[in-house]
């Protein structure tokens, strides 16, 4: 009898364990839970309740050479690093993978987000094209297949010119795209905040900030490489701060423009303390082991996901250190 009596106990206590742990009421809430829908306010990016929030994250890299890195695992594990946010970069130059039958891969990577409560930004992500307008029609069939599936979602973020280059002005190129893919997108989806990209591969703030868009819940993305982008950027940022232009860096390493080279930590860490004073968000570039030093994993790491610390290259331990702070 007594024999019993304790096996009962042992499963008494095991059940009311796995029941604690998988309650509600013990899990942490999730990044989407906390803060819900993120709007505009101001110059900056605001939760549910109208208070700034910074959004920290990773981009992947192109998801037509990468894919192995959009599963749920990968996400989670930068989750518990301390992200809230997942770029999705889905380039839109054919010789740079794009594709529509990628479109399913996005479609998982926003699953696997979501599922992890996280934020998700769908990245159009133009580089050699440099021009927003030369895959206008494919960028607005992208995001209205996107902004119809997805639009009702509160974590959703659309990124619709990853970096505008080359002879490519605000005024004659960029602005006039903008126009048409917010008014595509909100067709669909009222609300979720929307990145416009900014001349200059996405460093020219200053200009935007002297004649911004009308629409609302509008961010514009600056992106800087520390190694390369100091000082002279940084006074942009400022500059367009003051002048009242809510931003975002949807991308960004310490290591020079190319994504490789060298590191800079003294003037990451100047960019990560205005970032801080700001509060802006910052997302790193890139979720793979590639052998390049904007690569956040080791290139002898071949897991795909349940990443630790361990797993991180130099950058990448730099960046996550950050988040926490
Ligand atoms: C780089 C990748 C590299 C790839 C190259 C071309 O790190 O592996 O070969 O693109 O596709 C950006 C771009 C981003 C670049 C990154 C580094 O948005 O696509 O990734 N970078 O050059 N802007 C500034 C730097």
């Amino acid at each position: 009898m007594k024999k019993y009596i304790k096996w009962l106990i042992v499963i008494v206590f095991a059940c009311s364990s796995v029941w604690l742990t998988s309650s509600k009421a013990v899990q942490a809430a999730t990044p989407v839970e906390k803060w819900g829908r993120l709007s505009v306010k101001g110059t900056n990016i605001v939760n549910k309740k109208g208070k700034k929030v910074q959004l920290k994250g990773v981009s992947t890299h192109g998801i037509a050479w990468f894919p192995q890195y959009v599963n749920k695992s990968c996400f989670k594990s930068f989750k518990k690093m301390g992200a809230n946010t997942i770029r999705l970069a889905f380039y839109s130059d054919p010789n740079a993978g794009y594709s529509k039958d990628l479109y399913s891969k996005v479609e998982e990577g926003i699953q696997y987000a979501t599922e992890s409560g996280m934020y998700v930004i769908i990245d159009w992500h133009i580089l050699s094209d440099g021009n927003p307008k030369t895959h206008q029609k494919q960028a607005l069939q992208f995001f209205q297949h996107f902004a119809k599936k997805y639009g009702k979602q509160k974590n959703i973020l659309y990124e619709i010119c990853n970096e505008p280059n080359g002879n490519v002005t605000w005024e004659k190129h960029i602005r006039p795209y903008a126009n048409k893919v917010i008014k595509q997108i909100r067709k669909y989806d009222k609300k979720n905040l929307i990145i416009v990209g900014t001349p200059n591969w996405s460093q020219d703030v200053d200009v935007v900030a002297a004649k911004p868009l009308k629409q609302k819940n509008i961010v514009y993305a600056l992106h800087f490489y520390a190694a390369t982008h100091t000082n002279g950027i940084r006074d942009k940022m400022k500059k367009a701060y003051k002048a009242g232009l809510p931003m975002l860096v949807t991308e960004f390493n310490i290591t020079d423009a190319s994504g490789n080279g060298s590191i800079n930590k003294s003037s990451g860490t100047k960019w990560m303390k205005l970032l801080k004073k700001y509060k802006i968000g910052y997302v790193a570039w890139n979720v793979s082991n590639k052998n390049e030093t904007s690569a956040l994993l080791r290139s002898n790491c071949k897991k795909t996901g349940s990443f630790t610390k361990a797993n991180l290259s130099k950058t990448g331990k730099w960046i996550v250190a950050w988040w926490k702070k």
